[in-house]
């Protein structure tokens, strides 16, 4: 019989993830750790259970049926098993339900099990991330009649009642700069906005509401001009007449996921609010979906380093296993250092929107929180992506075979520094957030994350790399084109900064409980550095393109 190789097995992953474990451990008062248990166990049975599933079955995409063999118009969509169980399965642990809870670690417990929840979802997070950002949105619009209307269906604990909401801002004209909005807002003869125009990313399309942004009738241009609207989009059972579904999108990857191209042709709607700056009525939902696009990206890293580190104990090269060649060994431990780095950000954003929301944070909390949210964003869907490459890369061959799994992996990483806003377009977004005191707070927020830890060649990176940081700020403060043309480099730097500190933490916490690999990734880290500060040349940048 010719040599068979043994394929890699996923280890649990909920009981074997032991960065999770011991952020939970570190992070939660004693009963609600032990309440998070059964929850957090269950999701990664599940997710166990669905990549046996997806080795065993044909993948499947999402298929729309516009129209029934009568010329009703139907726009059916059929959805991939793991969809169909998506309501059932997050009420049931109450997914969304848990962030709203009260208390300051609400939201830590819920991005646990999102974390956990995420690759078995088949992007089913996509919309529930966007249905938990309607949710926060509305809150924060103060609007009674539409708070009492949906939330009560957005975090429901029954699948019966459950509904998902969409985020309908993209446009042909409209991407990341959404102030080109062209979907217009116009009142009826009885008073009613209705919504007219063309959405063409719609990713919660099988959902019963979202949030749009329309341009009201007779406003000016830009953004500030735009309104943010609720709507439905089902009456009864049947999808309303006034929303059709052009088409689904043929995508590179989170083929699972039916994001559709839409028009609107009158679907009745709501303001949220003032009928204007829709944008700022609108940013407390991207910044939740943002945290999502984090966590989620933490958790593919997750599962591709998983997969590499068991396949490099079961194959065998030049004599021994992958595992014991100390190139292979050197690769795996870079992953799990930059890994352990990213799910410290995400994390950590997560615990802190929970704290924020619930008054439990410090003065400067606040704006740590708005400038962590786009860096940890932006940093950890980069990483995903350079992650899944090389943890593929460690299957040889099979990892480029679309039925080993492995390439999907890659292929659904890729969306990550896409949506939600791009790379760039969130680097941008954090030179908005250091314009307030962003700065300062992180500043101060890595002293205290550093305190107690005895890697004194870290702490002291960390120290010169965020007064490197604030130097090139000031440096460049009047001289918008350098800082725009840079801001990706200072992101990055200050994200890295920021994992750094907190994996110190970490490694503080966890040396006192005898477990010393977390300062062995804190070590590895700042080995890669930290600094990636850049100041372009603007005329070798002209020459470049010309
Ligand atoms: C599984 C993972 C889960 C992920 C789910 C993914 C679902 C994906 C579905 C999608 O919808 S993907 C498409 C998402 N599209 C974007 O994310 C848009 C990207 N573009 C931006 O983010 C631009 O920066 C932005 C549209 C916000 C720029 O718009 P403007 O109008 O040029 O911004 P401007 O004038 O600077 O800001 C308007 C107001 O919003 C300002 O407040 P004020 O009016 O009080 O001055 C800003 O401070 C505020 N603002 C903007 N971004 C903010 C924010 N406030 C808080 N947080 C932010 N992030």
């Amino acid at each position: 019989m010719a040599f068979l190789q043994d394929p890699p097995q996923l280890p649990h992953p909920y009981r074997s993830d032991r960065t999770l474990l011991a952020l939970l451990d570190r992070a939660l008062p004693a009963g609600r750790r032990a309440a998070l248990d059964a929850d957090l166990d269950a999701l990664g049975d599940y997710a166990l259970m669905a990549r046996q599933r997806a080795g065993a079955t044909t993948r499947r995409k999402p298929v729309l049926t516009p129209w029934d063999a009568w010329g009703q118009r139907v726009d059916r969509i059929e959805l991939t098993p793991a969809w169909q169980e998506g309501a059932a399965l997050t009420t049931r642990h109450a997914v969304l339900a848990a962030g709203h809870a009260d208390s300051e670690h609400a939201r830590l417990e819920e991005f646990a099990r999102v974390y956990l929840y995420h690759l078995a979802s088949e992007f089913y997070t996509c919309p529930l991330a966007m249905t938990d950002g309607a949710a926060t949105a509305l809150k924060a619009s103060g609007n009674r009649a539409l708070i009492e209307r949906a939330l009560p269906h957005f975090l429901s604990r029954e699948a019966a009642t459950f509904w998902l909401s969409g985020q309908w801002m993209t446009e042909n004209v409209g991407g990341s700069d959404v102030g080109d909005t062209e979907t217009q807002a116009r009142q009826d003869a009885a008073g009613q906005w209705r919504l007219y125009g063309r959405k063409w990313f719609s990713s919660a399309v099988v959902g019963e509401a979202a949030l749009a942004l329309a341009r009201p009738e007779g406003a000016g241009h830009g953004g500030a001009a735009l309104a943010l609207f609720y709507v439905e989009t089902m009456d009864g059972a049947r999808r309303r007449p006034e929303l059709v579904i052009d088409r689904l999108k043929d995508k590179l990857g989170t083929q699972e996921l039916p994001t559709a191209e839409i028009h609107l042709h009158g679907l009745p709607a709501w303001p949220l609010g003032e009928l204007a700056h829709g944008v700022r009525q609108v940013a407390p939902m991207l910044n939740i979906t943002r945290t999502w696009n984090a966590v989620c990206a933490v958790a593919s890293m997750a599962r591709a380093i998983a997969l590499a580190r068991d396949f490099a104990e079961r194959r065998r090269a030049f004599g021994r296993p992958l595992v014991e060649q100390p190139l292979h060994a050197q690769t795996l431990a870079n992953l799990q250092a930059q890994f352990e780095g990213a799910f410290a950000l995400a994390f950590e954003v997560a615990h802190l929107l929970g704290r924020v929301e619930h008054g439990m944070a410090a003065s400067h909390d606040a704006a740590l929180l708005r400038l962590l949210t786009p860096l940890a964003k932006l940093w950890t869907g980069k990483l995903a992506v350079r992650i899944c490459s090389e943890a593929i890369e460690c299957f040889g061959g099979a990892g480029y075979i679309e039925d080993t799994g492995l390439p999907q992996l890659l292929r659904d990483a890729q969306v990550y520094p896409i949506w939600e806003g791009t790379t760039n377009v969130l680097s941008l977004d954090s030179l908005r957030a250091l314009a307030g005191d962003g700065l300062d707070a992180l500043r101060s927020a890595c002293a205290g994350w550093l305190d107690g830890n005895d890697d004194l060649h870290a702490a002291s990176a960390v120290r010169q790399t965020l007064d490197a940081a604030a130097r090139w700020l000031d440096q460049h403060a009047a001289a918008r084109d350098t800082l725009e043309a840079g801001a990706r480099g200072l992101a990055f730097t200050l994200a890295r900064c920021a994992a750094a500190a907190l994996l110190a933490r970490q490694a503080t916490w966890s040396g006192r409980h005898g477990d010393r690999r977390p300062a062995a990734a804190l070590r590895r880290f700042v080995g890669h550095g930290l600094d990636r500060l850049v100041t372009p040349d603007a005329d070798d940048t002209a020459l470049l393109l010309g």
